[in-house]
């Protein structure tokens, strides 16, 4: 399947600079930050710096680089948070909404790591 990118969605503008962000964490692959919007004590979006839309997307075309730098940004972003459960703390949700049936609102792949409080169940 292809995925047509619009590189005028709102994660593109704050991967080339022209919206500020409120980083937390960078590597050569990905990008976290505060979610503008937060749901959570600790609410940050992980991007992956490529033109990635959904998660279905980035799952089956990026390199194993980009996956492992990705994964690894969220670890880090885990541990500095205080969330990781390797660090004795109480854990965190990650979501990736993708496409229409998950409500994805902005078309670059993020997945959104949230903790600092109990979530609810997930019944939406
Ligand atoms: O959620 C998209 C998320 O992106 C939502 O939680 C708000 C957040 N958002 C939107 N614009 C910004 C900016 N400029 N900075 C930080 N966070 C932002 P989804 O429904 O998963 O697509």
């Amino acid at each position: 399947m292809t995925y047509d990118y619009d590189d005028q969605n709102i994660f593109a503008k704050i991967l080339r600079g022209e919206i500020p962000n409120d980083t937390v964490a960078e590597n050569d692959h990905a990008l976290a930050f505060r979610d503008i919007a937060p749901k959570a004590p600790t609410h940050v979006l992980v991007i992956p710096k490529g033109q990635y839309v959904s998660f279905d997307d980035f799952s089956a075309n990026a390199s194993e680089a980009e996956i492992v730098g990705f994964m690894r940004l969220c670890a880090k972003v885990c541990a500095s948070e205080g969330v990781s459960l390797g660090d004795g703390h109480e854990g965190f949700r990650a979501i990736a909404n993708s496409g229409p049936h998950g409500v994805q609102e902005v078309p670059h792949f993020h997945l959104h790591i949230m903790g600092g409080r109990m979530m609810g169940p997930m019944v939406s």
